[in-house]
């Protein structure tokens, strides 16, 4: 080496690649209010759509009058269900195979529903022309409840499919029933229930909740008749799989469409599915040629747009005297609302819940998953789940905790008693997964060592006398989590949506003075893809982080991908972006050698450049390669210097978790208090430290909200409680607890940097944990399940129910 040349370690340091905190580069733009979301595109010409909307969870509509709303000035139309059957537009398919009104036909199924589209001059024109539509609706009887829709004699509520046994998942045995998905081995988990020393048996419910992201959702629409080309700007998660779909119900040729996701503010599931406003502005364009935008208010978008969760899950758990798992059973009744519109791969209608099993090693299991309409709004898996692993995380974490109780045994013991051992990795779990790597024991035994769990339980017994002798009112509890993700759908050949499989890609142009671009098939909501992909690359191509545009969410210039949900990003688009870093450096080794005369084998990759085998002083720089690439001609290869991946994953990750929330409760006002919340993250290869812990910070926020207080509720008139953020609790810097972070390192075997998803973890893990705290507080006076959210008046219902007010 020269003594021009500094060492390997400051090079690498200067690239700022895997493993650097490096500031997001999207922050410039947002801390500057310079971003570019939906709301800020303004067109010339450009009209405003606003929705009339069902006040009736179910109700047939007699007829619709818009005569009133027409002559007001500035209303150029206003579209109904009629005006869109002659385009076959009146219903759309939904992500679960399922079909969804675009505007009401015939009837309403929630409240909330779209009825009618106005297209007027401005957002204000619109929206008093809303009020002028009269809509004659004849109320019909609701079902909120998904029990009773499965009642004999429910009200039918999708009359469209009257008489069909079959649905897209299967027979449907009753007119509200959608679909039965069953996992496992039924015979031998009944047999091992049957004859276990323990069985603990609860029914876990996973109340309805939102995304809620500060962003709401929307689109501009603009049809250039001249040109024949349709360009739509959306709040969308997976813009490639939008314009497919949008050319296959339009039958607009796709390279005729364009689909644009501009800053996004914040998805976290809300934007993948697909909305009736989108259809509407897009035929709202159409028809006038001008483009129409159509942006929700907040209200709408808690009432019509993606819910998440609504599952109860009943569940049986077995176990020998010593507390050894011997099998697990669950059943679960899945509220879909009016229409199935889930987002989740094909051939899993109740997303990947059979991770139910967790990080346990439980030899038989046995899953079953009803799914049921009822008055709710449509939606489904969104919110930070990957496709319902919370909820599976949610039942198996509460269930341990319950047979903990069964057993009279301590709760992290009974854990670390069945946790998969390392050496059991790759691992098949009875429900049907194949794990790829995990260090459970490890991460488990440092989380707890890391809080002092063994002081903690001691100041907890105390406290239990000190509250029995009259001491203190309030109580302490522990609540503990490990928890086991699934990320980065997916195999192809097991995972599509809509027939399109999901693989992702990326395309890189190196530029001849060494600087690059690189595009991708996913987009950011939030998470810093700009920053973080181009950390990947540096690393695999030597070119500082900081030379690297990262672009994604054009579909006229990004390589198609399937979009970013379901923490694929990383596992998925973060793979292909190390594969076709390796071609542009499989390429650059043959120029190097050519430059440096030697032969390819001769020349060997150190950090940022090709060197000479055993000559360290004779090399050619990455920057010096690119120019080279354009102006030798060097023969055998083609000027240039490019790559693309289209990466298919061989199989998903499985990152991993140790969670424990130390919460004090107040008994007398219910109120509570986060004291500590500690979170071990497992994953894999880290790109960068000071995202991953921002992404834990978002998600244990977000599952803080849900555990305590966040929720959707409906009276029993399918009237929506919380559609306002003044009743949906949406936590500020005031709530937020503080956090502890921590990792281990697992990096998984198949994917090229080892690197696992991340963006939903946390909000999989705290759930348990802050509600398993809930619980713990209470476990010494007899409390085994009560259902979240955790909000003030219920654990002080819990602390009344339990005597102890005296
Ligand atoms: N990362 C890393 N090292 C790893 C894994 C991830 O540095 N080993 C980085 C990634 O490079 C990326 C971020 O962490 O910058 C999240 O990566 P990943 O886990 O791959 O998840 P996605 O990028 O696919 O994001 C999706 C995920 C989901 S599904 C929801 S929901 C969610 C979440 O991300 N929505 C979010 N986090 C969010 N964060 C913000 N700010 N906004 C949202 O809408
Ligand atoms: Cu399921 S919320 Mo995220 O997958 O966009």
């Amino acid at each position: 080496m020269n003594e021009m040349t500094p060492p390997n370690t400051e090079r690498a340091a200067a690239l700022k690649g895997l493993g650097s905190s490096r500031k997001r580069v999207e922050d410039a733009r947002f801390t500057q209010g310079k971003g570019n979301y939906v709301d800020d595109i303004k067109m010339p010409g450009m009209l405003f759509g606003d929705f009339v909307r069902s006040p009736y969870a179910h109700a047939r509509i007699r007829s619709i009058n818009s005569d009133k709303a027409k002559a007001l000035p500035g209303v150029i139309a206003v579209l109904t269900a009629a005006d869109l059957a002659p385009l076959n537009l009146h219903w759309m398919p939904t992500l679960a195979g399922d079909v969804q009104m675009v505007l009401a036909d015939d009837k309403v199924l929630f409240q909330g529903q779209e009825v009618a589209f106005v297209v007027a001059e401005n957002r204000y024109i619109a929206a008093d022309a809303v009020e002028l539509v009269e809509v004659d609706y004849e109320e019909l009887p609701v079902v909120v409840d998904p029990f009773a829709a499965e009642a004999p004699d429910a009200p039918v509520l999708r009359e469209d499919l009257a008489g069909k046994t079959e649905g897209a998942h299967g027979p449907r045995r009753h007119h509200n029933h959608i679909f039965t998905w069953e996992q496992g081995d039924r015979d031998a988990t009944e047999k091992v229930l049957g004859s276990a020393d323990v069985v603990a048996e609860e029914m876990v419910y996973y109340h309805r909740t939102h995304p809620c992201p500060l962003e709401t959702c929307g689109c501009v629409a603009s049809m250039d008749k001249v040109n024949g080309k349709l360009t739509v700007w959306g709040t969308f998660q997976a813009p490639h799989a939008v314009r497919t779909v949008a050319s296959l119900i339009s039958g607009i040729a796709e390279h005729n469409i364009r689909i644009v996701s501009p800053d996004i503010g914040g998805g976290f599931g809300n934007k993948v599915g697909v909305y009736p406003g989108y259809i509407c502005a897009i035929v709202a364009s159409i028809v006038t040629g001008v483009p129409v935008k159509w942006v929700e208010d907040r209200m709408e978008n808690l009432m019509a747009t993606a819910f998440a969760r609504d599952y109860w899950m009943k569940g049986k758990i077995s176990a020998t005297k010593d507390g050894r798992i011997t099998g697990l059973w669950c059943h679960v009744t899945a509220d879909h609302g009016a229409f199935d519109a889930c987002a989740d791969p094909t051939k899993f209608p109740a997303g990947f819940f059979n991770i139910c099993t967790g990080s346990y090693d439980i030899p038989v299991a046995y899953l079953a998953v009803d799914g049921v309409y009822t008055n709710k709004a449509p939606g489904g898996v969104a919110y930070r789940c990957s496709f319902r692993v919370t909820e599976a995380a949610y039942f198996i974490e509460r269930m341990i905790e319950v047979l903990a109780i069964k057993l009279g045994m301590d709760a992290a013991e009974l854990r670390r008693k069945n946790f998969i051992r390392k050496d059991q990795f790759p691992y098949h779990s009875a429900l049907g997964w194949k794990y790829d790597s995990g260090d459970y024991h490890t991460a488990w035994d440092k989380a707890l060592k890391a809080v002092d769990y063994e002081g903690l339980r001691r100041e907890q017994a105390q406290r239990i006398e000190d509250f029995k002798a009259g001491k203190t009112r309030k109580l302490l509890g522990i609540g503990l989590t490990h928890f086991t993700e699934i990320v980065g759908a997916g195999p192809v050949k097991n995972c599509d949506i809509l027939g399109l499989g999901m693989f992702d890609s990326c395309e890189i142009r190196i530029h001849p003075t060494g600087s690059a671009i690189t595009r991708l098939g996913t987009i950011s909501q939030g998470q810093g893809h700009a920053t973080t992909f181009a950390q990947i690359l540096a690393s695999e191509i030597g070119i500082p982080a900081d030379d690297i545009t990262v672009e994604e969410g054009d579909t006229d210039t990004a390589p198609y991908g399937l979009g970013t949900y379901g923490s694929r990003s990383t596992p998925v688009a973060g793979a292909a972006t190390a594969m076709a870093g390796r071609k542009i450096r499989a390429k650059a080794q043959m120029i190097a050698a050519y430059l440096l005369e030697v032969h390819d084998d001769d020349v060997e990759w150190d950090v940022d450049r090709f060197a000479v085998k055993g000559a360290p002083e004779r090399f050619k720089t990455m920057k010096e390669i690119a120019f080279a690439a354009y102006n030798q001609a060097i023969p055998g290869l083609e000027p240039g210097l490019e790559a693309v991946s289209y990466y298919d994953p061989p199989n998903m990750t499985y990152p991993f978790g140790a969670y424990v929330c130390v919460m004090e409760i107040d008994v007398d006002t219910g109120e509570h208090e986060i004291r500590q919340f500690y979170a071990l993250d497992d994953c894999g290869t880290r790109i960068n430290p000071m995202i991953i812990e921002g992404q834990i910070h978002g998600g244990a926020t977000e599952g803080y909200a849900i555990a305590m207080g966040q929720e959707i509720a409906y009276d029993d008139m399918g009237n929506v409680k919380t559609g306002t953020l003044m009743d949906f609790f949406l936590p500020t810097a005031w709530e937020t607890p503080h956090y502890t972070t921590d990792f281990t390192v697992t990096p998984s075997p198949h994917h090229p940097i080892g690197a696992k998803g991340v963006g939903e973890s946390p909000n999989v893990g705290s759930v348990p944990a802050f509600s398993n705290a809930v619980h713990d507080a209470f476990r010494a006076f007899g409390l085994t399940q009560t259902h979240m959210p955790h909000d003030h008046w219920r654990i002080w219902k819990t602390a009344h129910e339990l005597g102890l007010h005296g």
